[in-house]
């Protein structure tokens, strides 16, 4: 499933091919073929590519698949195993004229082949028009899974991720933090200030949240009217408490004015976090029931404070 943490697709037209080839004479021939439409970033090896899929979160990757080291097809079992890379569309561009290994190439989860000499028009036109199904595939996404007021991801991109990353944190043995947080008295901020300021709070407290997250995997998501849901795929208990103090500390630092909160004289949230320690066996619905319970606790022990 796509990412939708990483930079909005829509806002340039110049869009970027990251090309993959041990060979720099290919390497140079690509970039001749396709930088006067894109920006196009070069790898000269399978790891330097990945790394540089992390990093720059390409539009489109074009991939030899002969290399020494790590090859084509490892490079695109990988990126399509990593969450966060996975939709970005593979080309092949190989000199290889095996069947097997073409078959390989799709098996491997490529959108397109491209066989070495290329024709530089059909390359051209094929980097198009997949560059294109990415731009329509990206806008889809944002409009089934962003909440149009805070711009932050919605519950049913929250419900698939969780989903996923469950599974994930099960079969890996891995740990995972859940945590589910609520404004406080935010009945009493819409009731004293207006429900245009009560938006205009929640738009603030959804970027206090993404600027508290920590590392790239972990997401936040709008549950509910004035309730989210954080996700820390890997984070165990010492990083689950850091990330409920850095939470707290960017919503305290909106310093939003609520003089109609029994909790505090600003906006603050209450935070329910449940720890999963990656042994047990568990599942969605009761991981979302634990965090509510303690959410429960923190908004009944008086609010503004997380329960783990
Ligand atoms: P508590 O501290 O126990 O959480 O109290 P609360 O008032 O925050 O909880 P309650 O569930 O009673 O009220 C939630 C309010 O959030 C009610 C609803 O009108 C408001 N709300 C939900 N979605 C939106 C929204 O999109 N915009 C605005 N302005 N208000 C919203
Ligand atoms: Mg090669
Ligand atoms: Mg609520
Ligand atoms: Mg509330």
């Amino acid at each position: 499933m796509l990412n939708l943490d990483h930079k909005p697709s829509a806002t340039s037209d110049r869009r970027t091919v990251l090309v993959i080839d041990d060979q720099p004479i290919n390497l140079r021939t690509v970039y001749q073929t396709l930088s006067p439409d894109h920006e196009v970033l070069m790898a000269t090896g399978g790891e330097e590519g990945i790394a540089a899929c992390l990093r720059h979160r390409p539009d489109l990757v074009l991939l030899d698949l002969v290399m020494p080291g790590m090859g084509g097809i490892e490079v695109a079992r990988r990126l399509k195993a990593d969450p966060a890379l996975e939709a970005i569309p593979l080309i092949f561009v190989t000199a290889s004229t095996d069947s097997d290994e073409e078959s390989d190439c799709w098996e491997a989860g490529a959108v397109d082949f491209v066989t070495k000499p290329f024709n530089p028009m059909t390359l051209r036109r094929r980097v198009q028009v997949h560059l294109a199904l990415k731009r329509q595939a990206d806008m889809l996404q944002r409009m089934a899974y962003i909440d149009g007021l805070t711009e932050i991801p919605n519950r049913r991109y929250f419900n698939e991720r969780m989903a996923a990353e469950t599974a994930r944190a099960r079969r890996e043995g891995a740990p995972m933090v859940l945590m589910l947080a609520d404004v406080d008295y935010f009945k009493r901020y819409n009731d004293r200030y207006g429900h245009q300021a009560g938006d205009a709070c929640l738009q603030g407290v959804a970027a206090a949240f993404r600027r508290a997250l920590q590392r790239p995997n972990d997401f936040v998501a709008r549950y509910g009217g004035e309730e989210f849901a954080l996700l820390a795929p890997g984070a165990g208990p010492a990083a689950a408490e850091a990330l409920a103090a850095a939470v707290r500390r960017e919503v305290h630092a909106l310093a939003l004015a609520h003089d109609a909160s029994d909790a505090a004289p600003i906006v603050t949230v209450s935070i329910g976090v449940v720890c999963v320690d990656g042994v047990a066996s568990f599942d969605v619905d009761e991981l979302l029931r634990r965090a509510d319970e303690q959410l429960y606790r923190a908004k009944e022990a008086g609010r503004d404070r997380a329960c783990i």
